[in-house]
């Protein structure tokens, strides 16, 4: 009898700077519900769901930082969404920003069981972007200044009779994300973004983001043998456009499920989590053919070394 689990991505539209949050967890609520009518156990949110993405913005005032933050969940307005969970039998994966009561800020992601119990955390490590205010960009990219590195790893967490693992939107490229979750046993890989399609440091490459976007997730898959959803928060949001592309990608770095449009939307897919073992017991059997000896570097450097004849 196979492992089937039936997952949904639930990509979301633009959230305007003065949506309330109950109104993006109504959006995410009629999300939910549609991927019960479709036959879903998990549905998968985009990263920092409940809010814009704020961190386009300079604030001088950490207390307009501070409000689109977190410092309980579920709170008052994100209960529904728990609540509607529990009575639907459904798992969910939310991002959010989080304000821990002893004053931490995190890029943060919980997997949440049919019970509404949070029974995985993770937060983000791989922060992009700056720290300071930097007119001359055509919006800002400040997770770096409103946001702490993540102080949990990479951890997969056993539930819906698998091994799930969560990361956020940049830690998607950077393979040392999915393989530190590869070396223990992940079948599933969840993670969201926001991703702006300018990237003002290099505009050259703005045409290429649909396509860096699926390579690095669907490298991720195919490299450590898991099932993969990113789930974007997309379309044009307070003047910066996002890109979409939310997909479903098979352990063998197939695309099976893609978005269509940029709005709220949803795709669903059976993932049959034993079909992780065609990778993880033969090309990338990782006990009978990685060679850590040879890795060294990858600890214990944190930039690149370029010799002698290095330049800055
Ligand atoms: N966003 C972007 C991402 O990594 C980015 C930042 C955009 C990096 C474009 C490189 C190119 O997808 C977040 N939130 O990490």
């Amino acid at each position: 009898m196979p492992r089937t689990l039936t997952l949904a991505a639930a990509q979301m539209g633009p959230i305007a700077r003065d949506e309330s949050r109950s109104s993006a967890v109504q959006r995410l609520c009629a999300l939910m519900r549609e991927a019960k009518q479709r036959g879903a156990e998990l549905v998968v949110f985009p990263e920092l769901a409940l809010t814009t993405f704020f961190p386009r913005w300079y604030f001088p005032d950490q207390a307009d930082v501070d409000a689109f933050f977190e410092r309980r969940m579920p709170g008052p307005e994100v209960q529904p969404l728990f609540d509607l969970a529990r009575d639907l039998g459904l798992a969910f994966c939310l991002g959010y920003a989080e304000l821990t009561p002893d004053g931490h800020h995190f890029n943060t992601s919980v997997l949440v069981d049919p019970s509404g119990d949070i029974v995985g955390k993770y937060r983000k490590v791989h922060l992009p972007g700056h720290s300071e205010h930097e007119p001359w960009r055509a919006f800002q990219h400040l997770e770096k200044r409103y946001f702490e590195t993540g102080d949990l790893g990479f951890p997969v967490f056993e539930a819906l009779n698998g091994r799930l693992g969560m990361c956020i939107c940049n830690d998607r490229r950077w393979p040392e994300t999915f393989r530190v979750m590869g070396l223990q046993g992940v079948e599933l890989v969840m993670l969201g973004y926001n991703t702006p399609l300018h990237y003002p440091p290099a505009p050259e490459h703005d045409h290429l983001q649909d396509f860096h976007n699926h390579l690095v997730m669907q490298a991720g898959a195919y490299q450590n043998g898991t099932w993969v959803v990113g789930v974007a928060k997309a379309g044009r949001e307070e003047d910066c456009d996002l890109i979409g592309g939310t997909c479903i990608i098979a352990p063998t770095g197939e695309i099976v499920a893609q978005c269509r449009t940029l709005d709220d939307e949803i795709i669903v897919q059976d993932c049959d989590l034993d079909r992780c073992r065609e990778i993880q017991d033969n090309i990338f059997d990782f006990a009978r053919h990685r060679e850590p000896g040879s890795y060294g570097l990858i600890t214990a450097t944190k930039g690149a070394r370029r010799g002698p004849n290095e330049t800055s």
